[in-house]
């Protein structure tokens, strides 16, 4: 039996999932194909919600087909890695087509093959203090990352970015700034929330899809908060225990903006809005609290 809760490894110096730093090798060597699509977003900012409905647009809203399998399958996590179950790596080298794969790396570590097969991604970015709330409430049912301590004391690694990926404000400025020199589009946790047809729209101009109001529609529906939380197939109550654990934490836990507010006291938001803006000072990056 492996530890559980190891402590953080490093991949290209970043902090990263004690078990996921040790395939690194795997995930630099990987080799991309012509047609993968990439969904990034720093930890927590809406990967499953998007992922889910990328693969839905993909098949045209048909339920039978993505909903075969879940959506760890469906969408492989490049850096993925523990013990007793496949790697992110094994997965999509097994694949016969290329397809989605989901990644937390910042902009600087995505290995550059899906820059040569001109892969397109679609990055989302949420709102810090949200991130925090349910990053903090994941590294307790995720049992492979070190506990979180107090709230406070987690809230003090976020900011120094001593958390698994690393410091929050250089992941989403780094995206934004590719975002004019690749194909990437950038979306905003908040946006989806305010609107999701309009941003399912925007995911479809961007995949090149025109489908009809009725299957939009469905789409819509198969991807608000309550229908995911209830299908099994995205909530993550399949994964092993070991990975995480859903009776500690729901996966689905809330999927609202403005949830800090029930955590921060008056003095941790001082404290993370002087971080917010030393860090935010120098792009034209702005988020919605
Ligand atoms: S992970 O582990 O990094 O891949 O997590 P990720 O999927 O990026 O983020 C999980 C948070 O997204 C919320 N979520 C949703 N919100 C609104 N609508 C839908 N459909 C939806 N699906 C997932 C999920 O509840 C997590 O946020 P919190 O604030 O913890 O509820």
């Amino acid at each position: 039996m492996e530890k559980q809760r190891p402590p953080l490894g490093v991949m290209g110096g970043m902090p990263i999932v004690g078990h996921f730093s040790k395939n690194w090798e795997n995930v630099k060597r990987f080799q991309a194909e012509e047609g993968d699509l990439v969904i990034d977003t720093y930890p927590k900012s809406g990967t499953t919600w998007i992922s889910q409905i990328v693969d839905l647009i993909l098949h045209h809203g048909d339920l039978k087909k993505p909903h075969s399998k879940t959506i760890f399958e469906r969408v492989p996590f490049l850096e993925f890695a523990v013990p007793d179950m496949p790697t992110g790596t094994e997965l999509l080298n097994a694949r016969k087509s290329p397809g989605l794969i989901k990644s937390h790396l910042p902009v600087h570590l995505l290995p550059n093959t899906f820059w040569e097969k001109n892969c397109k991604v679609i990055y989302v970015a949420r709102n810090p203090k949200d991130v925090l709330v349910s990053y903090y409430h994941f590294y307790h049912m995720a049992v492979v990352h070190p506990e979180p301590g107090t709230f406070e004391e987690f809230l003090q690694k976020f900011i120094e970015g001593k958390v698994s990926y690393g410091l929050w404000a250089d992941h989403v400025k780094g995206w934004w700034k590719m975002r004019h020199q690749r194909d990437v589009l950038y979306l905003f946790y908040e946006d989806m929330l305010e609107d999701p047809k309009r941003e399912i729209r925007k995911v479809m101009k961007f995949l090149g899809k025109d489908l009809s109001d009725d299957i939009m529609e469905k789409i819509h529906q198969c991807t608000t908060f309550k229908a995911m939380k209830e299908d099994y197939l995205v909530n993550y109550s399949t994964i092993p225990t070991s990975v995480m654990d859903n009776t500690i934490s729901p996966f689905m836990r809330k999927g609202t903006c403005g949830d800090w507010k029930n955590y921060f006291t008056v003095a941790q938001n001082e404290i993370f809005d002087d971080y917010y803006k030393r860090e935010m000072s120098d792009t034209d990056l702005t988020f919605r609290f």
